[in-house]
Formats: C-alpha cells, structure tokens, sequence
C-alpha cells in the first residue's frame, strides 16, 4: 500500500504557506503558479514514490542545466517550447485567427540588434569562404491577403558550418550571420549567407546528459530562424528548416513544421556563380516567402517579453 497524504487539509495549508497565500505582500500570481507546481511536485513524488535519491539527483541536475545555461536547451528538448507554439494556434483557431506562415519556436540563440540593412545583405563574415557553401536566401513578405509588406523587417540568425551561433560561439565575429534586412517597396528581401550546419547539445553538457538518460538525441536539422515584423501585422518568429537534412523530421525540439521546410537548391553552373560575384564555385538559392496576419491590436505586432542577448 502506498501512503498518500498531499491531499490532507493539513498538508495543502502547508503547501499554501510555503508559495506565500498567508501574506498579503509580493505577487498574487506567482503565489498562484507556485502553489500548482508545489502540490503538482509532491504529486509525483507520492504517486510515483520518488525516492529521496532520485530527488536529490534531479536537484543536482538542475543546479549544473543553470550553471550551463542550459534551460533554454533542456525545456524545448523536453517539446515544452513547442507546447506552448500548439497552445498558441489552439487559441487562434478559436478565435477565427488564422492564415499567414506558420509560428515555431524562437529557441535559446538569438541576438537582439543585429545590423540593420535596406532589401539586401551578406549575412557572414567570410571566415568560412573555403569551407561553406554561399546560400543565396531571397523572397517576399506579404500579407495574408497577398499584398507585399514594403518596410517588414526580417530578423535573421543561424548557425555556421559548424552548427554554431555566433556570441554564443565566441571565436566567430560579431554578430557573424545575424542580420536585419528591411523590405523593399515590393516587399522584398535578400540575403547573401552560407549553409547552415544542424546544431547540436553540448555532447558533455548536462541537458544532453538528460536525453541521453531517456533514450534521446540532441540534434536539430540545419535552419534559419526568423522574427518578421512589420507596422500594423502580427509579429512572427518562426524558422526555415532545410529539406534533405537527416534530422528534418526528427528534431530535438520539435519545431520542424509543414510549411516551415525550405530547400536550398544546388547550383553548380559556373556562369551562374560568376553573376552571383563567386568565382565559379557552386552555390545554393533558397527561396522563402511569408505572410503575416495583421495585428488585431499594437501589442500583436511585438514579439514577446522574453529576457534576450543584446537589449
Ligand atoms: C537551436 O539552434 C535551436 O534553434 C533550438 C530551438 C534549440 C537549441 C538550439
Ligand atoms: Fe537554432
């Protein structure tokens, strides 16, 4: 027979105490939500009959997944992130709000105030030239009515060749292929990049440490994320995953999406490249549009409160 006792009357005021609802000071909010995760916690421990081992190696866990920083990696790699993505378009749906490029999930990486550009850009440093393939990203940014969006800005970031984001990555340059491009009067931009290679956890960090403990890779098929945003739309974050990738549809962080998948076409015509600027060497073209919804009211248009790098 298993004890239970969560639910006694003395047990719930001990827990009602502890997230602060016998005090009028502080946040009635936070109260709110630390009392469910409390009595959610002594939960599981009951019903699962956690053991005090299995606790205390959990707190450990968690104490070495901050001290990596690695929160915003474990909680995406456990679809928490894209949870809250499927809560969003639930919420859309019956609202009647819907139509425009998908949403997915902004993930740990970016980096606010990236060089701003007008129509077009080269998103990175050159560094890679001898290794990297030039990716060549161009499409137009439309309403849901299919009217092109002049002045949307498209946020951009993405990793290297070795699946590495700059800042983060501190021996590439800064703000190495992140970029703003600002539409033109036909709503379009353009971008001059390489292609990315997919990331993966840190093999010997802490979050992977967890997945590798439940059975699970950490590895995201190559992609470009992308905020796009413009006056009187609804802001959008979402990502172009890249087709051919081996971990396509089998993302760590679920946030591969049907109408989310871009294909960078190789071109190995020489004349071709020489009219890009290459000297011959082959190259990709990657073409993505989106589409926003508008904004039903100024806050839609923002993205969301997140704490970010660099603002
Ligand atoms: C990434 O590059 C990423 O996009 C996400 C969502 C999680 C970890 C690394
Ligand atoms: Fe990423």
């Amino acid at each position: 027979m298993t004890v239970k006792i969560s639910h006694t009357p003395e047990v719930q005021a001990l827990f009602r105490e502890a997230a602060g609802l016998n005090n009028d000071q502080g946040s009635p909010r936070l109260k709110q939500i630390l009392l469910r995760l409390i009595t959610d916690a002594a939960k599981v421990i009951e019903d699962l009959e956690v053991t005090e081992d299995e606790f205390w190696i959990a707190v450990d866990l968690m104490n070495r997944v901050g001290k990596h920083t690695e929160f915003g990696l474990l909680l995406p790699g456990l679809s928490l992130e894209h949870f809250i993505d499927l809560l969003q378009d639930a919420k859309d749906a019956q609202v009647g709000l819907t139509g425009g490029t998908p949403r997915t999930i902004e993930g740990p990486l970016y980096v606010a105030n990236a060089p701003l550009s007008m129509g077009e850009t080269r998103m990175d440093d050159g560094s890679e030239d001898d290794v990297a393939t030039p990716l060549f990203i161009e499409g137009v940014v439309r309403d849901t009515a299919g009217k092109p969006v002049a002045g949307a800005v498209v946020d951009m970031w993405q990793a290297n060749t070795n699946g590495t984001y700059s800042f983060f990555d501190p021996s590439q340059s800064e703000f190495n292929l992140r970029r703003r491009i600002q539409t033109d009067t036909e709503g379009r931009y353009r971008a001059r990049s390489i292609i990315p290679s997919g990331y993966g956890l840190d093999p010997h960090g802490p979050a992977q440490e967890c997945l590798s403990a439940i059975g699970r890779h950490g590895q995201r098929p190559a992609h470009i994320h992308v905020f796009v945003s413009a006056d009187g739309h609804r802001h959008l974050t979402s990502q172009i995953n890249l087709a051919g990738d081996a971990y396509l549809w089998d993302d760590f962080a679920y946030a591969t999406r049907e109408g989310l998948v871009g294909e960078a076409v190789i071109n190995e015509n020489s004349d071709a490249s020489k009219a890009r600027g290459l000297d011959g060497r082959r190259f990709a073209e990657l073409r993505f549009d989106f589409q926003l919804q508008s904004a039903v009211n100024p806050e839609a248009q923002r993205r969301s409160h997140r704490p970010r790098m660099g603002q």
